[in-house]
């Protein structure tokens, strides 16, 4: 029997995840776990690099591994553990800090967008990529399905793993990057030329559609979302039609239909129909979603006695890799 691939992804619980998240990146967690050896990871470290209020972030933790249960993680077949709760992942991320020349972190587009919004810039935030780079290398990822944005962070991973590989020798797996047809790159419903995203989602009260949005919120985001003079109900790449072109690929995303199909379906209908018939697919598909998390979160020992047994399987997948980088740079290791 072939050796399942090893899949690896994150996600940072920096507020209410969104369908963006999941059409870029958890859905096809779901939908691979059968054919793959997956581990996913609530990036807690990752989401400190900006400040955010210790007693939303200890709720958002829980709640985004309830939510990826929610949405279909199956703990018998995927291991889903909190990054702060296995120590090997900021052991990793040091020791690769110190083959990463600082130039390499400075190019980073999402750097550079998230450091022009604040006011005082963290060291964490500029090694962000190092720290998703220990997530991956320390358990050997063949594949990193993550959404459109996270391209140049994989790039990014592939060198530091060549660059390690190379003063210490052959250590690291070359992990590639594995990004969605459709729905890599959902669009805020306010402004359709910028990436959904969860902090955005706080300040502007259109942006985003969150998972546990109810249909009159997830409706009342749709019914306001921006679109354009025109009444041409079609895909398009020109930045004028942005608005039509995310809504018709949210609801290619939720429907699994095709273009074409869509397009004919569509021709002929006002942009309200158009809104109107997106959520409905959106309401759909995350009522199910919606139910199991309510059941997940009833029982908040169940949840905890979770997180521990998946630390505990990840720290001891983990180890192998920590020790051989180790005994690879000089360090001495105690029997
Ligand atoms: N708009 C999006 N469309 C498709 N995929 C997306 N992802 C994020 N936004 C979109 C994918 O979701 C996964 C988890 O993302 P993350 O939480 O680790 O960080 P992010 O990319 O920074 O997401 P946000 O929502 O924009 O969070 P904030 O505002 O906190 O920075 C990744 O695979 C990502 O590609």
């Amino acid at each position: 029997m072939t050796k399942k691939k090893i899949v690896f992804s994150g996600i940072q619980p920096t507020g209410d995840l969104h369908i963006g998240n999941y059409l870029g990146a958890i859905k096809h967690w779901v939908a691979d776990q059968d054919l793959c050896d997956s581990i996913f990871c609530v990036v807690d470290l990752h989401a400190i690099t900006i400040f955010q209020d210790p007693r939303v972030l200890r709720d958002k933790i829980r709640q985004t591994v309830g939510l990826l249960l929610a949405c279909g993680i199956d703990p018998n077949k995927s291991l889903l553990f909190v990054q702060s709760h296995v120590p090997a992942h900021s052991e990793l991320a040091w020791i690769l800090n110190c083959v990463t020349p600082v130039g390499w972190l400075e190019r980073m587009t999402q750097y550079k967008d998230k450091a022009a919004k604040q006011e005082s810039v963290s060291t964490g935030l500029l090694d962000y990529p190092v720290l998703q780079a220990a997530d991956i290398l320390l358990y050997q990822a063949d594949y990193v399905p993550v959404g459109e944005d996270q391209r140049q962070h994989i790039e990014l991973t592939r060198d530091i793993s060549l660059r390690f590989n190379h003063l210490y020798g052959e250590t690291f797996n070359l992990p590639d990057g594995m990004i969605p047809k459709v729905g890599a790159k959902i669009m805020g419903f306010d402004e359709p030329t910028t990436k959904m995203s969860k902090s955005s989602a706080v300040n502007q009260n259109f942006h985003a559609v969150g998972l546990l949005d109810s249909p009159d919120q997830v409706w009342s985001v749709l019914k306001r979302a921006t679109t354009d003079s025109e009444k041409e109900i079609v895909f398009s790449d020109d930045p004028k039609k942005a608005g039509v072109n995310n809504l018709l690929t949210v609801y290619q995303a939720f429907t699994g239909k095709s273009r074409d199909e869509i397009q004919a379906h569509f021709a002929g209908q006002l942009y309200g129909a158009l809104k109107r018939q997106v959520a409905d697919a959106v309401i759909e598909a995350l009522k199910p979603i919606q139910e199991r998390y309510n059941q997940y979160m009833q029982d908040a020992t169940a949840l905890d006695h979770y997180m521990r047994a998946a630390a505990e399987r990840a720290a001891e997948r983990s180890a192998p890799t920590l020790k051989t980088v180790k005994e690879r740079v000089g360090f001495t290791l105690l029997a």
